[in-house]
């Protein structure tokens, strides 16, 4: 193999009030792309240009590349197919178009109904004195969204609802097959495919974290065989996936190895988050990205991605908080940047063994 493949390094940065400077991640070796979003806007309203311009220039003059959006957000109307969704829709291409003017090539979004990323504690003492964020079924079971006396707030959740507004949404999808929801979505890339491949953007879905139902809400971006049918929903290039070892990886159903290949040769992988996870009988724990404090093979994954020609930007996930660093649970700067470098080792070692430079 003569050709340099290139991952673009990237690293998540939740603008200026992040206590993670554009100066500390610039410093971080092979860095390249910041990967961000406007967040002071409501769900499923227009970016102003002004927002987005402000954030490359603060991305640019920092010395790294204003390539990659996580998250556009998709309205709640969208995912439940209800009528106001057209007005959300066109919002969300006018997004594409003005993110794209700006220079985005890739972005992320993510088709869970109500509840993001779910954990049920944010500082899990590990063994070696470090916090991370872990799942265990049996606190997930204890908070029933429909009761109001439970305690309706795990980490991760959208904390802009009130606990009524919550339990209206969440009753809200209570009617919803998966395959209602699949059809919401196919209505939604039927809209939105057009423009990105028109502006020239990827599309990149992340899986659903954790990757099975939760309260009983349909939850579909979940294993390879609905990962095949969502590609197929609206088969072209722009409609890709973000692939979230960590999401995917708290299955033991998922080979996460075989998908990264499979997806990579497919030309169909836009985005990596790499994390790895301790899969446990009652759910998972998440923990260094070094292969053996997990369970996941990440050399066999970044190989996996490399042989099958990925060029497409990566970033490491959720790190845990070491050396008395505080902050966003998962985002903190020292664990993220121990990850970047295991990620720059394992790329650089598979490339030189496959004979590049
Ligand atoms: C969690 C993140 C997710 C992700 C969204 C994408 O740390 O990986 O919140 O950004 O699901 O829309």
């Amino acid at each position: 193999m003569n050709s340099t493949k290139r991952m673009k390094l990237s690293f998540r940065w939740y603008g200026e009030d992040d206590k993670v400077t554009l100066e500390n991640i610039r410093q971080i070796p092979g860095m390249h792309s910041i990967v961000t979003a406007v967040y002071d806007v409501p769900v499923g309203e227009v970016w102003p240009m002004e927002s987005i311009e402000h954030l490359k220039k603060l991305t640019v003059d920092a010395g790294l590349h204003f390539e990659v959006i996580e998250s556009i957000p998709v309205h709640e109307d969208i995912k439940l197919g209800k009528k106001s969704r057209d007005q959300y829709i066109e919002n969300y291409c006018e997004n594409i178009r003005r993110v794209a003017a700006a220079g985005i090539q890739c972005i992320c979004y993510n088709f869970m109904p109500v509840f993001d990323w779910t954990r049920t504690q944010l500082d899990h003492k590990l063994e070696d004195g470090s916090t991370s964020l872990v799942y265990y079924q049996e606190q997930v079971d204890a908070v029933n969204p429909l009761e109001s006396e439970s305690d309706l707030t795990l980490p991760g959740w959208d904390s802009s609802y009130t606990r009524e507004e919550l339990k209206q949404v969440v009753a809200e999808y209570q009617s919803m097959t998966e395959e209602d929801l699949w059809s919401n979505l196919k209505y939604f890339l039927e809209k939105i495919i057009p423009v990105a491949a028109e502006c020239q953007v990827n599309m990149a879905i992340h899986e659903d974290d954790p990757c099975w139902s939760i309260f009983g809400l349909p939850r579909i971006i979940t294993c390879e065989k609905n990962l095949d049918k969502f590609l197929k929903l609206v088969d072209d290039p722009h409609n890709g996936i973000t692939l979230c070892t960590g999401s995917l990886g708290c299955s033991g159903h998922n080979d996460v190895v075989k998908m990264a290949a499979k997806y990579a040769a497919l030309g169909r992988i836009h985005f990596v988050h790499m994390r790895n996870v301790k899969v446990l009988d009652n759910g998972f724990e998440e923990r260094a990205h070094l292969s053996s404090c997990g369970t996941l093979d990440m050399y066999a994954i970044m190989k996996a991605l490399f042989d099958n020609g990925f060029e497409g930007y990566i970033r490491p996930d959720h790190g845990r908080m070491i050396w008395g660093e505080t902050g966003r649970p998962g985002y903190g700067l020292y664990d993220r940047a121990l990850g970047a470098t295991y990620l720059n080792g394992l790329w650089e070692a598979i490339e030189k063994n496959a004979g590049g430079n």
